[in-house]
């Protein structure tokens, strides 16, 4: 018979090879020396996203991880990838959410629709954290259905540049990125396809303000991006057209967020925990009573099957196998389970629970972003009832 490991139930370690532990074990030192000390203080006074820690995750081969080693990548699988996002969002999702980004909507972009020449001059310095990239996809008019997408952009063949109009609302990283990857529909004329650009801080009409009063993700920075006849030469546009550009981009990015929220998930489990066990109500320690009790089994019941899914969807995509709607059943998973496992934690706590110093209330509010962003909860719901039943339900029917 085999032993219970309250921290691994059902083994998750056993399943994967020495290279993934080890990339876990170092990616896990990173994140407990180098982010979990500062946390804290840049989450309650929503510190500006340091430069230095995507320099410092670059250092540690943490950006682009799946990438070959030529363009700066570290050449890891996927599993390996899933493993490092639960490291980093187990301390927060802001830093998991910088990763994403500059890993999954920048760097793969460019690596598999950028000629050589863009490849070469961005993606060694996007890998070493030198310069952050951004992802616009949303705008203020449309979140859900980028299909609807206003911004445009219009050739200029005495220039050969392409023209770009339009404004993205929610960007992460936006006010202080170096790189904006940007999703603009073509001209009439030219097809009327959705296409993505590269564009460079400083090129003139573009601009990129921070919004402010976010109540979640505040150790990240979030912002819009204005666009006015911003002028992008030809090499600059990516070799892809329509909405699998962009959704092919996602489908990495929520795969990585379908494990890192388990690590969100995971830190609020064993805070818990370790509180039940030290606080004693009516004579007794919390973690005696048997509500306290059922609402850990659930906890870790969800996460352990849920990491398990995600291990499973990881496996297919390292060989090539995993669909998109795979990654929308994990996104939606991971996230949707995290966010209550969140919201129990915290009830766990009581009053100590609202405070910041406790750290579960911070992934709560994180986890209803981390929720929204990337495709909703219900967005995912139905592209699974789309496979399910046939029937696209995205527009309402009269
Ligand atoms: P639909 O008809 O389904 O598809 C249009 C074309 O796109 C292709 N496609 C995909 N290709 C690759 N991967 C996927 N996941 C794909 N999904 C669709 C599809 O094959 C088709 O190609 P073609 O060649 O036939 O034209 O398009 P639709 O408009 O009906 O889609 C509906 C819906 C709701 C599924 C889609 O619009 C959607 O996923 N909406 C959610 C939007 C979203 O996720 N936005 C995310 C913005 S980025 C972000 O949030 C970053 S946060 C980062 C952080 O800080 O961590
Ligand atoms: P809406 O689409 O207006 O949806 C509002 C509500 O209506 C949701 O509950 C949704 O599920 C529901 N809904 C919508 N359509 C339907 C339907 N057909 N049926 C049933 N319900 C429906 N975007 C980027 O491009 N790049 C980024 O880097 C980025 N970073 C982000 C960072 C943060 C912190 C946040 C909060 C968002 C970020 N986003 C980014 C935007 C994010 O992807 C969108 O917020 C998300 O896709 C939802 O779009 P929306 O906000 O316009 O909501």
């Amino acid at each position: 018979g085999g032993s219970f490991d309250h921290r691994d139930p059902l083994l998750f370690s056993h399943l994967l090879t020495p290279e993934e532990i080890a990339v876990r074990e170092s990616s896990s030192t990173f994140c407990r020396t180098e982010l979990q000390p500062k946390i804290l203080l840049a989450n309650r006074h929503e510190v500006h996203f340091d430069r230095d820690d995507m320099k410092k995750m670059g250092g540690m081969g943490l950006l682009g991880p799946t990438l070959p080693e030529m363009y700066g990548g570290s050449n890891l699988g996927y599993v390996s990838y899933g493993l490092i996002t639960t490291e980093v969002e187990r301390v927060d999702s802001s830093y998991r959410s910088a990763m994403s980004v500059q890993s999954s909507l920048v760097m793969h972009p460019i690596y598999a629709f950028g000629n050589e020449s863009l490849r070469r001059r961005y993606l060694p310095e996007l890998a070493r954290g030198d310069m952050i990239g951004c992802f616009g996809l949303t705008e203020p008019n449309h979140g859900s259905d980028p299909s609807s997408m206003e911004t445009r952009s219009r050739y200029d063949a005495s220039t050969n540049e392409y023209v770009l109009n339009g404004s993205k609302n929610w960007i992460t990283n936006s006010p202080i990125a170096d790189l904006f990857v940007v999703w603009a529909r073509d001209d009439v004329e030219e097809g009327g396809k959705i296409r993505g650009y590269v564009i460079e801080r400083g090129t003139p009409g573009l601009d990129a303000p921070k919004i402010e009063g976010k109540c979640a993700l505040r150790a990240s920075v979030t912002g819009m991006i204005f666009m006015e006849d911003v002028r992008v030469p030809a090499g600059n546009r990516l070799d892809v057209a329509g909405l699998k550009g962009p959704f092919s981009c996602l489908n990495n990015a929520r795969y990585g967020i379908a494990w890192g929220a388990l690590g969100a998930a995971e830190d609020c489990f064993a805070r818990a925990r370790e509180y039940v066990m030290e606080r004693r109500q009516f004579g007794a320690p919390l973690a005696a009573n048997q509500l306290i009790q059922k609402k850990l089994a659930d906890m870790q019941t969800d996460i352990a099957l849920a990491r398990l899914g995600c291990l499973q969807v990881g496996r297919l995509m390292e060989a090539g196998k995993a669909s998109p709607s795979m990654v929308s059943l994990i996104k939606r998973n991971s996230c949707g389970k995290a966010l209550e496992i969140a919201r129990s934690a915290r009830d766990m706590l009581g009053g100590n629970g609202i405070s910041d110093e406790y750290h579960i209330f911070r992934h709560m509010n994180n986890l209803e972003a981390v929720n929204t962003y990337e495709g909703t909860h219900d967005i995912h719901a139905l592209i699974l009832g789309r496979e399910i039943t046939g029937i696209p339900a995205f527009t309402p029917h009269a």
